[in-house]
């Protein structure tokens, strides 16, 4: 049996971290639907930020996404952040909207292109300077659309370079997340399609580059906590960008599309030992809220983690590894089962009550007046980033 007291001591350390960019208006490539209330500007994307932190209690922190959040002194954003409560977390670079970049960023065929790039990579680095971030975190939309249209083999060397001088640029406390995508916006070939390719570079470049693993960047039917077991035994997963997908790259909120799947994840996460804070993974959503009420929709995506990471602990260890052992595969697979099927709301409620939150954080959030606030507040919100 496991530890009722450790698990929810476990469960209050938790930390996971929300992006700036979900506090905003965004959609698809057919449609934005704004939402009344959304931030103005990156203040007010902490402040949101801060009140999903109030009611949860395990959301310490907002990644930034520059130049979305671009301000002129971010010191003062710090010191913002930190007066509601909150901390800035990994600096997300955007090298994918300039029209620069049709061709590529960073393997772009011309070197002007890449140079500039690589200083936005770099530019990223003093921002985390002035912020106290640890994390640079890089995706880059760069690949091709047609075979023949460049040449893969260069584009890595390309790329690699890029790498080589931004890494050598990072602090000693400070580390690369790269993350991988499958396709888009590049259709036939990907600079960085998956994760052995991040895993590769990495290496490449030395201890502090490491793997964010975004749950909507894989093919249909990935086996990712395999990806997650392989990466924790190499000490090179660094992140998450948690969401959902059902067919693409969705950017639904975690946990909706396919909670087992979650569980999962976050199986082997705990079997390594690997959720406490000392260990260092980011555990980040990466999620759009384009149709549904964004804050509590944050807040549901946090406590969906939550949920997934009390039955990845609630899973008995020793009565799985035995039932592995002697090669009893229908009571092994009974007891991990029998965690997934736990209702673990109960348990979590007791957490919060016990740390003095509301053990319903979205109905306190509804209870509290804020989503009335901010859209008497705010007039003219932005979108998130695409077009912003
Ligand atoms: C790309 O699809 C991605 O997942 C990267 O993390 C970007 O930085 C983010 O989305 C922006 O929405
Ligand atoms: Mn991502
Ligand atoms: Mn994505």
């Amino acid at each position: 049996m496991a530890d009722l007291a450790a698990v929810k001591r476990t469960l209050t350390e938790q930390r996971i971290e929300t992006p700036s960019w979900a506090y905003g208006n965004s959609g698809t490539r057919f449609k934005v639907f704004t939402q009344p209330g959304v931030p103005r500007n990156p203040e007010e994307k902490i402040a949101d930020a801060a009140a999903v932190h109030r009611f949860t209690g395990v959301a310490p922190t907002v990644a930034l996404h520059i130049p979305w959040d671009k301000v002129d002194d971010y010191a003062a954003l710090t010191r913002y952040a930190a007066d509601l409560g909150v901390g800035i977390g990994a600096i997300n670079t955007n090298v994918f909207q300039d029209d620069d970049y049709k061709l590529g960023s960073v393997t772009n065929p011309d070197p002007g292109v890449r140079r500039k790039a690589t200083d936005h990579l770099l530019e990223a680095i003093e921002i985390m300077d002035q912020t106290g971030s640890q994390d640079l975190k890089l995706w880059f939309s760069d690949g091709i659309n047609y075979p023949g249209q460049d040449d893969l083999r260069t584009r890595q060397d390309r790329l690699a370079t890029a790498l080589r001088e931004t890494y050598d640029r990072l602090g000693p406390d400070q580390r690369i997340l790269l993350e991988y995508k499958l396709f888009e916006p590049a259709f036939y070939a990907t600079d960085i399609p998956d994760w052995g390719t991040s895993y590769a570079h990495c290496i490449e470049l030395g201890e502090r580059a490491t793997v964010c693993i975004d749950t909507g960047h894989h093919a249909p039917g990935t086996n990712i906590e395999f990806i997650v077991a392989f990466l924790l035994r190499q000490g090179r997963l660094g992140a998450f960008d948690f969401n959902s997908r059902f067919y693409a790259d969705d950017d639904l909120m975690v946990g909706a599309a396919d909670p087992f799947q979650l569980f999962r994840i976050m199986y082997e996460i705990v079997r390594a030992d690997a959720l406490s804070p000392s260990q260092n993974i980011a555990f980040m959503l990466d999620q759009c809220h384009n149709i549904e009420r964004k804050i509590p929709a944050i807040i549901r995506s946090v406590m969906n983690v939550q949920e997934a990471t009390a039955k990845a602990l609630l899973v008995d260890r020793d009565a799985l590894f035995a039932a592995q052992r002697s090669g009893d595969v229908l009571e092994a697979n009974a007891v991990f089962m029998d965690a997934y099927n736990t209702d673990v709301r109960p348990l979590l409620a007791e957490v919060r009550a016990d740390a003095g939150l509301d053990p319903d954080p979205v109905a306190a959030y509804k209870r509290s007046g804020y989503d009335e606030k901010i859209i008497a507040d705010r007039v003219g919100g932005n979108q998130a980033g695409w077009g912003a």
